[in-house]
């Protein structure tokens, strides 16, 4: 084969593209499928507010189950990506698989490690100075984040957000969307805080009741966490 003829052979163009960054990095992402995060905490490290029951259906299952379809839909390597947030922000309006199992897979990882031992954080003075700031008043700001996520009509999120001017704000997106999404409607934004109301995080324990979940799960979050991800560049 002389050099020219071996050029243009696949096999020459597929070593090509190793040492293109640009295709090394779109090849990687594809080849690199998400994987299911550890718990920050054991599965009975919220109870008594929330039950290790629960708590392992909802890790080892439902999300590993959102990991999985997003894999799957990624293997081809169609489709070029930095992270999640990115494929999120630029795939999710016009992928149904990528909004709803890459949306899966950002919440709920989000929802983690926002999560601690119940009554076990107290709001760092910068975060509850910022959010009076942009609420007026922190009991306001609670009941609102509370009842938004009670007034969610069948399975979503509550969300506190941070927008690219710096406002925080609370919203609220059905099934697993999430404000990094170009959705019409869907008022943009990173979300620093995000309530599961969908039922199978709370209805083993609590069944219909969804206000006593949501008391439980106030008790559990982890304001550190919220905090740093607001500060995040
Ligand atoms: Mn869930």
């Amino acid at each position: 084969m002389d050099k020219r003829s071996f050029l243009k052979s696949g096999l020459s163009l597929a070593g090509l593209s190793l040492i293109n960054p640009v295709q090394s990095l779109q090849k990687l992402a594809a080849e690199a499928p998400f994987e299911l995060p550890k718990l920050p905490y054991a599965y009975d490290g919220l109870e008594p507010a929330m039950d290790a029951r629960t708590m392992e259906i909802h890790h080892s299952r439902h999300h590993a189950a959102y990991v999985e379809k997003l894999n799957a839909e990624l293997a081809p390597g169609k489709i070029a990506f930095k992270n999640l947030e990115d494929l999120l922000r630029n795939h999710a309006h016009n992928n149904k698989t990528i909004r709803n199992q890459g949306g899966g897979h950002f919440n709920h990882s989000l929802l983690w490690r926002t999560l601690t031992k119940p009554d076990s954080v107290k709001m760092p003075e910068d975060l509850s100075m910022e959010i009076i700031t942009h609420f007026g008043d922190m009991e306001d700001f609670l009941l609102t984040l509370r009842q938004t996520a009670l007034d969610r009509f069948g399975s979503g999120w509550a969300w506190l957000c941070k927008a690219d001017d710096g406002r925080l704000f609370i919203t609220s997106t059905p099934n697993q969307d999430n404000p990094l999404m170009k959705i019409e409607g869907l008022v943009q934004g990173k979300p620093l805080l995000g309530i599961d109301v969908w039922e199978h995080a709370y209805y083993l324990k609590f069944q219909d009741k969804r206000a006593e979940y949501l008391d439980a799960f106030f008790r559990c979050i982890n304001w550190n966490e919220v905090n740093r991800l607001r500060l995040e560049k």
